[in-house]
């Protein structure tokens, strides 16, 4: 079908008209798209099933990574990349009067996820694939991912996803594997040969019907499997309900993703959500392992399951209730079995984002799982009794239930073997401050594997001209092995390729200042520096102090004529949590700045501000490319690693940062030279919070521009928006500015100094931007993936590469 241009085009022309019924000739993009997604599923159905059957004949241990969000972004282009196809069906298609990028144009992106951890789980997806490793996927598949962001005056307006309206060619629904769940009821317990049995009854039954999606890898035959759960009403209705109430709140399970990123909102239709996924995934996981081995005494040598966050860590208790119930296993062997497969993943420290539920809502909804975690939590609590007797404080700040709550972070360490952060920073945060006593008491489950992008979707894909420009300097050998990119190093100060880059990076902001005039109608210079911050809306990202410098840079070009800058573009992109109304002001007023300085004739020559509404995957492949300058400048130790540094520095754009996440790591491997930090460090912050000694009133008095620009928010200089801004300008002040806004102003003021003087001294921008994509390489998920491979999940590669 793919073997080359004309069979494809022959086979192509074909399915349209087949598949379509009409002429070629009055075929739409929208027919493409489909006919040549349903092509790639046919072509890689063979391997697919291969690949699961080696799993099966070489019984190797497989891993399965459950994660409430899978952030996969559009897929034809992905898959035909890395099925190696994409040249003949670009060129073909040329042929026949069709553009690919047109074509890719019209698939919906599958937005199952809020911001960096969704997306992880998508990048670790592509890279176990093209490391042949044996790991697979299980999520929600949610009708409506993440909400449509409209953008009306200036004002967020969520508007319902819906990227399943023309259907999914990469799914194939899988009902005979379908998985019964149960909820609500209560535990028979009765007591047979000496042993108390267990028994859900009067439980109200959902069925979670699998639609499995093909990941295929890069260059190999491995096509792994990402299983999406739907819930669907169950064969038999609840006698006591109402049928359409049932149907109802049934299909509600996997109706919304919710829209809160690290934010925790404790409902319970997200609790039942995540009891829906993991009693899915355990069924359909402990299914298989006992069809091929026949008991789970074993389950620990053949399967690892990975739980992404807090959010699937019922698996636990799900688990020992298979074990326990379902198998008749002893509480120590079910428990020895469980411990030995569940590994965990942490990514905040947020206060707001760690999982509690009130157990008035858990134990009614989940009545048996219920009484495992108290168990749990009893023998939990006795083993620490004899560890540390007469402790009573510490007990009490460990237990995983207590005061009413369960706490769910206390019962993913407890219940696995291993308990990772995402940065480095970010696991001694997690050691010394936020999980102390959990270390001190098994410090040999806590280890730290820092985040990484899959460079196929973000470099290879999303920047091809960037792509063919490293091929042509160092060979192909960066696309399996990304470490290699390191030999750019060689050409860093090299003219002829400094010019190359630059051209690159000239191309793509010129294809971005197109994209930008087409949806927002303002022309920005192409030759201005592209200083981008995209990424989801939290006070803790500070687009504040970025919106703050941007509104002293207009005053001070007010205030002095002449004064000279090298022209600036400013763009953003950000989703705001609906009810997160802080957030959505700090969106508003990104836009009020912006009509203000567009529109200012005397300066909008060399400064200009846009938002591009609904930031997504398929829109960060356009802007990351562009980018010149990367800004990074979350309050130092807040955000655990942060992801799109990694994708902006692969693409050659030069961090703004704090020392915070895995900025920290970046720093070191490129050297302190080739960014622009700035800031508080993470300690400072820690100290600040642990002892006081900030006023945020001292820096607002004693630095002008500071007081200038605050003030600004309030005194009408912004018009239209009455005292909309005023709940920012009481953070900053009233509040003593949490995020040290205000403290970290005029560091952040000057490093953008230094970035403009850079950014005058060519030679030194491009060989900084050089440097930057020479060390990316170990910011790629392969990397990451490898290490969690051998370190935690015991999995090796089966299969081989083409
Ligand atoms: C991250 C979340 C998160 N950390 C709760 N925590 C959510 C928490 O829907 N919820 O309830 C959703 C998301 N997301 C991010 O993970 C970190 O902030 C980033 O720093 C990190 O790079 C990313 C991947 O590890």
């Amino acid at each position: 079908m793919f073997a080359d241009k004309e069979t494809f085009k022959r086979a192509f022309v074909t399915r349209v008209e087949a598949l379509c019924g009409k002429p070629f000739a009055e075929s739409t993009a929208r027919d493409h798209y489909h006919v040549l997604g349903q092509m790639v599923r046919e072509h890689i159905s063979r391997p697919w099933i291969a690949t699961n059957e080696r799993h099966r004949a070489e019984r190797r241990k497989q891993m399965y990574y459950l994660s409430i969000e899978f952030l996969l972004g559009r897929l034809l282009g992905s898959n035909l990349l890395n099925l190696g196809v994409r040249p003949i069906v670009e060129e073909g298609l040329r042929e026949l009067g069709i553009r690919l990028e047109d074509v890719e144009e019209c698939e919906a992106d599958a937005g199952l996820g809020n911001g960096g951890l969704g997306r992880l789980a998508a990048c670790f997806l592509d890279s176990l694939a093209t490391l042949n490793l044996p790991g697979h996927g299980h999520g929600i598949r949610y009708k409506h991912g993440l909400f449509d962001q409209k953008i009306v005056d200036g004002y967020q307006v969520e508007l319902p996803e819906q990227w399943l309206r023309h259907g999914n060619v990469w799914e194939i629904r899988k009902e005979e594997l379908a998985v019964e769940v149960n909820f609500w009821g209560r535990v028979e317990v009765s007591e047979q040969n000496g042993r108390l049995t267990f028994r859900h009854v009067d439980s109200e039954k959902v069925m979670a019907v699998p639609y499995d999606m093909p990941v295929i890898g890069y260059g190999t035959n491995t096509v792994n499997t990402l299983r999406l759960w739907s819930a669907e009403p169950a064969k038999t209705f609840p006698l006591h309900k109402n049928v359409m109430q049932y149907k109802r709140e049934t299909e509600a399970i996997s109706e919304f993703l919710y829209p809160d990123d690290t934010h925790d909102e404790g409902k319970l239709l997200r609790l039942k959500q995540q009891y829906f996924l993991v009693a899915a995934s355990l069924g359909s996981i402990t299914r298989a392992h006992r069809r091929q081995h026949g008991s789970l005494h074993r389950l620990h040598e053949y399967v690892a399951i990975h739980v992404n966050d807090t959010h699937p860590v019922l698996a636990i208790p799900e688990l020992m209730r298979i074990l326990l119930d379902e198998e008749g296993m002893s509480w120590e062997e079910a428990w020895h079995i469980t411990t030995h497969t569940i590994a965990y993943t942490n990514h905040t420290t947020l206060a707001e984002a760690l999982e509690k539920w009130p157990i008035r809502l858990f134990q009614p909804l989940l009545p048996r799982i219920y009484m495992i975690v108290e168990e749990i939590n009893e023998r939990f609590c006795r083993e620490l009794w004899e560890h540390y007797p007469g402790d009573w404080g510490r007990i009490e700040q460990m237990a995983i239930v207590a005061h009413g709550m369960v706490k769910m972070a206390h019962l993913a360490i407890v219940g696995s073997y291993s308990v990772n952060g995402v940065a480095k920073l970010h696991t001694e945060i997690l050691k010394r401050r936020e999980m102390r006593l959990f270390y001190e008491w098994a410090p040999h489950k806590f280890n730290n594997k820092t985040n990484g992008v899959t460079h196929r979707r973000w470099l290879l894909k999303a920047n091809p001209e960037l792509s063919a420009l490293i091929t042509e300097t160092i060979g192909p050998r960066w696309i399996h092995e990304p470490e290699a990119l390191i030999d750019l190093k060689r050409y860093a100060s090299d003219p002829a390729f400094q010019q190359a880059l630059a051209a690159v990076k000239r191309q793509r902001k010129a294809k971005l200042a197109a994209r930008i005039y087409e949806k927002t109608g303002i022309l920005v210079d192409e030759s201005s520096i592209f200083d981008v911050q995209v990424k989801r809306l939290h006070a803790y990202k500070r687009q504040l102090l970025n919106v703050l410098h941007i509104m002293h840079l207009y005053n001070r070009m007010k205030e002095d004529p002449h004064v000279s800058f090298h022209p600036r573009t400013f763009i953003f992109g950000a989703k705001a949590s609906p009810g997160y109304y802080y957030a959505k002001r700090i969106i508003k007023l990104i836009h009020s700045v912006a009509d203000q300085v567009n529109n200012d004739k005397r300066t909008n020559e060399q400064l200009k501000v846009i938002f591009l509404e609904n930031y997504r995957v398929s829109l960060a492949e356009e802007i990351i490319p562009a980018a010149d300058v990367s800004e990074q400048i979350s309050t130092a130790s807040k955000e655990a690693s942060g992801t799109g540094n990694m994708k902006f520095m692969m693409n050659g754009a030069i961090t703004l940062g704090t020392l915070d996440g895995a900025n920290v790591e970046i720093a070191e491997a490129v050297g302190e030279e080739n960014m622009f930090l700035f800031g508080l460090t993470a300690d400072e912050v820690l100290n600040y919070y642990e002892h006081g000694g900030y006023r945020s009133h001292e820096y607002y008095h004693h630095d002008k521009r500071i007081k200038q620009v605050v003030d600004q928010l309030v005194n009408g200089f912004l018009p239209d928006v009455d005292d909309y801004f005023e709940p920012i300008y009481d953070s900053l002040l009233a509040q003593n500015d949490e995020y040290f806004v205000l403290r970290d102003f005029a560091s952040y003021a000057e490093a953008h100094e230094r970035v403009e003087a850079a950014y005058r001294d060519p030679a030194r921008w491009w060989r900084m931007s050089a440097i930057n994509i020479a060390h990316s390489g170990r910011f790629a998920s392969d990397r990451t993936v490898a290490e969690y491979a051998a370190e935690i999940w015991g999995i090796s590669p089966s299969g081989k590469n083409d």
